[in-house]
């Protein structure tokens, strides 16, 4: 595997093979934003946000983000997690900067991919890692199953990483937010025909794209007020018009990960 790929688990982002036909349906934007990092957001640290991990190979060289929901437990995408081990994989807390050396590094005991997933369009992208030792640092709260009512369209959420700054482009080397709209299902039903999976998905950006999660973002946290609520998952390339970031919908998962947490 090229390092390149292997540094950012780029298979989540899906080629745009409809993307002339589907963007008829979009209206134009008045006003298009300069492409900018995370695409389109502002610089942050882990100190104002304590549970965002960086996931990382053995190297220390970051591929995906991961959540803090318990002391020894960090959510991410499966599919940041297909082809990795026990032995591969480090989870790093309270290191803004990809090239840092500060922080918490903890090995992991323990990987639960969700049973079901085969490919991010198909849904099920949801994993739970456990660490050999603690992280010293507060956890998120997350989302329950009966709170289905947090993806209203419209609805604020915040997105955090060291994605890529534009589609193509280079990660960020400091921890990047951006806060991005949730998008209706039948809006990103739109977009995504049949891969978008509404049970276990929710879109959120800007009909006129922009802001986005990009690659490196994947298995980071979807926030709602201030709870997870989401996981990046993938989308048809970043901050297009027309094609929003789409998101694991914990709520679906959440007591699949709740006996994880516990287990
Ligand atoms: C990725 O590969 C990825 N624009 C994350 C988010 C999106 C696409 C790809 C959504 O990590």
């Amino acid at each position: 595997m090229s390092g390149l790929t292997r540094a950012r688990k780029a298979a989540a982002v899906v080629a745009a093979t409809a993307a002339a036909a589907a963007t008829a349906l979009i209206s134009a934007p008045s006003a298009v934003a300069a492409p900018q990092p995370i695409v389109g957001g502002t610089t942050t640290t882990t100190s104002a946000y304590p549970f965002m991990m960086q996931i990382t190979d053995a190297s220390q060289d970051q591929f995906c983000g991961g959540t803090l929901v318990s002391p020894t437990k960090v959510v991410t995408a499966a599919h940041c997690m297909v082809g990795e081990t026990t032995s591969s994989v480090r989870v790093v807390g309270g290191r803004t900067y990809l090239n840092g050396t500060n922080g918490t590094v903890a090995r992991v005991s323990r990987i639960w991919i969700h049973p079901d997933y085969t490919r991010v369009t198909r849904g099920d992208d949801v994993a739970v890692l456990t660490l050999s030792t603690s992280m010293p640092y507060t956890p998120a709260p997350y989302v329950s199953s009966s709170d289905t009512s947090v993806y209203a369209a419209g609805t604020t959420t915040r997105v955090l990483g060291w994605g890529t700054t534009s589609s193509g482009g280079s990660s960020s080397n400091q921890l990047r937010t951006a806060t991005v709209p949730t998008v209706s299902d039948a809006s990103c039903r739109g977009s995504y025909g049949s891969r978008y999976v509404q049970s276990d998905m929710v879109c959120a950006g800007y009909s006129s794209g922009g802001v986005d999660t990009c690659q490196g973002d994947s298995g980071g946290p979807l926030l709602i007020g201030g709870r997870l609520a989401g996981i990046t998952s993938w989308g048809d390339g970043c901050a297009a018009a027309g094609y929003p970031g789409v998101y694991t919908r914990l709520t679906t998962f959440s007591d699949a990960v709740t006996a994880q947490v516990r287990g």
